[in-house]
């Protein structure tokens, strides 16, 4: 594949990993852009120096279809002299949700990190952010949360301290004015050159307010925009933005529905810690409820401890056996195991 130069692609996002498959794939004749904004048989392209209007070539859009699979905003694809595109890279740090049909949409693909934006006024629904959290990490996305709209909350401080403590020491959660110029400064440490952002959330917490802060005002009349029933301004598609120190930013239109496929894990929770603490419990079936001698009610703060318990019953009601994969000291692991015994570890 050919490549524009690195600091033109850098800008653009690419990191060491995709650069080495576009490199193995061979294909001379192909041209390595990144999607800026797919349709369904065409799409917007960034090659670094310019965008491009491509059109998915036939095979390819057949292929896709036969697959359930589409273009994704940040892709990275391989274009012809003609304008046409022809392939897709495979994808790293993907978004991906359940669609109604009951396979998976692709929301956006090569991310590196995710800011999951929950408003701190209305919206506000930590068993939501908690789903986001595992569709992310599932993919393989670091995330961080963003408390939007702490203008509007009279006790944004403990809401913040809350949904630390839920979320454990790693996560990053930050509480903001969206449109203040705080904001900015106090999330644009997470841009770098060759790193792709998200914004992820419901409609209305302030996506698109803090793509414009961060990426720009005049890119976001790129965007496409329509009005919804409130007369307000919404997203109505996916699209990247290049953020003034290198890399770049997708902006989604806000998600309805959030469902767990039950393939989501209490290690993508951020839970994989009550597993270990569970090996010390007295009972090997303790449920770290109200047994005696439970090892994960002293170790694990109340307010986690809570979310846990609620998390696990949503996802027992998902009926997966995937969650109940046989990780050493998930003494939930007994159900579902039935029926993989041939696999062995
Ligand atoms: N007071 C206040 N208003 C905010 C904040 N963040 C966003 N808003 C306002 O909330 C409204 C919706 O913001 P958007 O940025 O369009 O929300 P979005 O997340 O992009 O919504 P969708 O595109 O529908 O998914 C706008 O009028 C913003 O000005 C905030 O932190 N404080
Ligand atoms: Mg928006
Ligand atoms: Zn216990």
């Amino acid at each position: 594949m050919q490549l524009s130069s690195d600091s033109a692609l850098g800008a653009l996002g690419l990191n060491e990993a995709v650069r080495r498959d576009a490199l193995a794939l061979g294909r001379p004749e192909l041209r390595l852009v990144r999607v800026v904004e797919p349709q369904r048989s065409q799409a917007r392209v960034d090659d670094g120096e310019q965008l491009i209007d491509a059109t998915l070539y036939s095979s390819y859009l057949a292929q896709l279809k036969s697959d359930g699979d589409a273009l994704a905003v940040g892709d990275w694809a391989g274009l012809d002299t003609e304008n046409m595109l022809r392939l897709h890279l495979p994808r790293r740090g993907l978004i991906s949700r359940p669609s109604k049909e009951g396979g998976t949409q692709v929301v956006a693909a090569h991310i590196d990190l995710a800011l999951l934006v929950m408003g701190l006024d209305g919206d506000w629904a930590p068993h939501r952010l908690q789903r986001y959290l595992m569709l992310v990490r599932r993919g393989g996305v670091s995330p961080v949360v963003v408390l939007s709209k702490r203008d509007q909350c009279d006790e944004a401080e403990q809401r913040q301290a809350g949904i630390q403590a839920m979320v454990g020491d790693e996560v990053p959660v930050h509480a903001i004015n969206a449109r203040s110029a705080e904001a900015v400064n106090e999330l644009r440490r997470y841009a770098a050159p060759g790193r792709t952002l998200v914004l992820l959330g419901s409609s209305g917490v302030g996506k698109s307010t803090l793509t414009n802060a961060l990426a720009g005002s005049d890119q976001l009349t790129q965007a496409t925009r329509a009005y919804d029933g409130r007369g307000r301004h919404t997203t109505t598609a996916r699209s990247m933005y290049r953020l003034p120190g290198g890399g770049c930013l997708i902006d989604t239109p806000g998600m309805r529905g959030l469902r767990l496929t039950g393939a989501e894990t209490l290690k993508d929770a951020g839970f994989d810690d009550v597993a270990v603490l569970a090996q010390n419990c007295r009972f090997a079936n303790c449920r770290h409820d109200q047994e005696p001698g439970c090892a994960v009610r002293e170790a694990v703060g109340a307010v986690r401890l809570t979310h846990y318990h609620a998390l696990l019953r949503e996802l027992e009601r998902t009926r997966s056996d995937t969650l109940t994969g046989q990780r050493p000291g998930d003494k939930h692991a007994g159900r579902g195991a039935r029926g993989r015994s041939s696999r062995s570890r």
